[in-house]
């Protein structure tokens, strides 16, 4: 593990600590090929990405994320800044031949996603240079070991998939504006930003496309109190509801919203099938429920603990000692510096991410015709 992976981090809020937080650890914990280590902190301004950089341990900081792709000894952009800069910064960045990933939604438009899943692609096949996409709950051990179970079969035939990301943090109309309202910096509200990992789980762990959507969102406070008193525009969705068709005939219902009244970050994902239903609740993490119809009489919904050896990732504690939020930021570094080491695409790539950015354009677009089946597009 003596070759360094070097990692510039674009970005130092929620998801810049998140990141930081998951490079450290994860060679700590895990066999890794290469030894990741951040060496460079981003951020606008200079002393917040200090503060940043001192907490973290990162060397050296720049005001300019030109500055990281240009020097040569940073091998990857971890880009963790709000979506308007995705597409800029990523496409750079491949261009330069960095490896890159990517917090999610990919991009604020399903435009800016398939310009980056395509430089991917063409960078890949010029420098061998690969991008991953951040749907960190992918890594969440009990998500991992549902799709396990349904790639072997556990549920028989599936027939729905239902799924649910609850938050509340504006369900008091006097909440604070934050740059997540405004669609010129976020793209779409709580759609793109917890609706999307809601569409990533339900597909990923089902195997199933969403192939169309019926989708109604709403706007319930639009305007919120600024810093200085006055008021900022709200002009993302506040919720966002929509069922959809999955291939093979599945039907899909699905929900993201930030007025769910006591729910904090409430991330539910369940399938049913012939010969089984496998239910998880982010509330719940270390868990995942599981029905077998085979049992008969017998049947019920028993809890599995996956902080046992033996179910994905479990390279930490002894078991039962509880695994949290940022693990999955962790197994996500994991996973991405195998794969560089490897040289094999990660996953979700760019296209994959593209993928989810097309459903969310579709929901966008049946939501503004009240609710039309519609079709993502490519
Ligand atoms: C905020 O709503 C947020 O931090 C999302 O942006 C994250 O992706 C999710 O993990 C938790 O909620």
């Amino acid at each position: 593990m003596t070759t360094p992976l070097r990692i510039a981090i674009i970005g130092h809020a929620f998801m810049g600590r998140a990141h930081a937080h998951a490079w450290r650890t994860a060679p700590a914990f895990f066999d890794l090929p290469l030894k990741p280590e951040v060496v460079l902190a981003v951020g606008r301004e200079g002393f917040k990405a200090q503060e940043f950089a001192d907490t973290w341990g990162i060397p050296e900081i720049s005001t300019d994320w030109r500055e990281a792709i240009a020097r040569e000894d940073i091998d990857v952009i971890d880009i963790c800044t709000p979506g308007d800069t995705h597409a800029e910064i990523a496409i750079a960045a491949l261009q330069a031949g960095k490896h890159v990933l990517c917090e999610k939604p990919l991009a604020n438009t399903l435009a800016e996603a398939t310009a980056m899943a395509r430089a991917a692609e063409e960078a890949h096949a010029a420098s061998g240079a690969l991008a991953m996409c951040g749907f960190s709950y992918r890594r969440t051990p009990a998500l991992s070991y549902a799709r396990q179970l349904v790639e072997e079969g556990f549920l028989g035939r599936l027939w729905q998939v239902r799924a649910q990301y609850l938050q509340d943090w504006l369900a008091d109309p006097e909440a604070p504006w934050v740059w997540r309202l405004a669609s010129e910096l976020a793209g779409s509200g709580a759609l793109g930003d917890i609706g999307s990992h809601i569409i990533d789980a339900a597909q990923w762990v089902s195997g199933h496309t969403i192939e169309g959507v019926s989708a109604l969102t709403s706007t319930f406070v639009d305007a919120r109190p600024l810093p200085d008193g006055g008021r900022g525009e709200v002009d993302v969705d506040d919720a966002a509801v929509f069922s959809s068709r999955l291939s093979g005939g599945v039907l899909g219902a699905f929900e993201a919203t930030r007025y769910a009244t006591g729910r904090k970050n409430a991330l539910r994902v369940e399938l049913s099938g012939t010969e089984g239903a496998i239910a998880f609740d982010l509330t719940d993490s270390n868990f995942v429920e599981l029905y077998r119809v085979a049992d008969g009489e017998r049947a019920g919904f028993a809890r599995i603990d996956v902080s046992q050896p033996g179910h994905p990732y479990a390279a930490w504690w002894p078991p039962g000692h509880a695994l949290g939020y940022e693990h999955a930021f962790s197994h996500q570094a994991v996973d991405f510096v195998r794969a560089v080491a490897a040289g094999e695409q990660p996953r979700p790539s760019f296209a994959d991410a593209a993928q989810v950015q097309a459903v969310l354009d579709a929901v966008q677009r049946s939501a503004a015709a009240d609710g039309a089946l519609t079709a993502p597009t490519a």
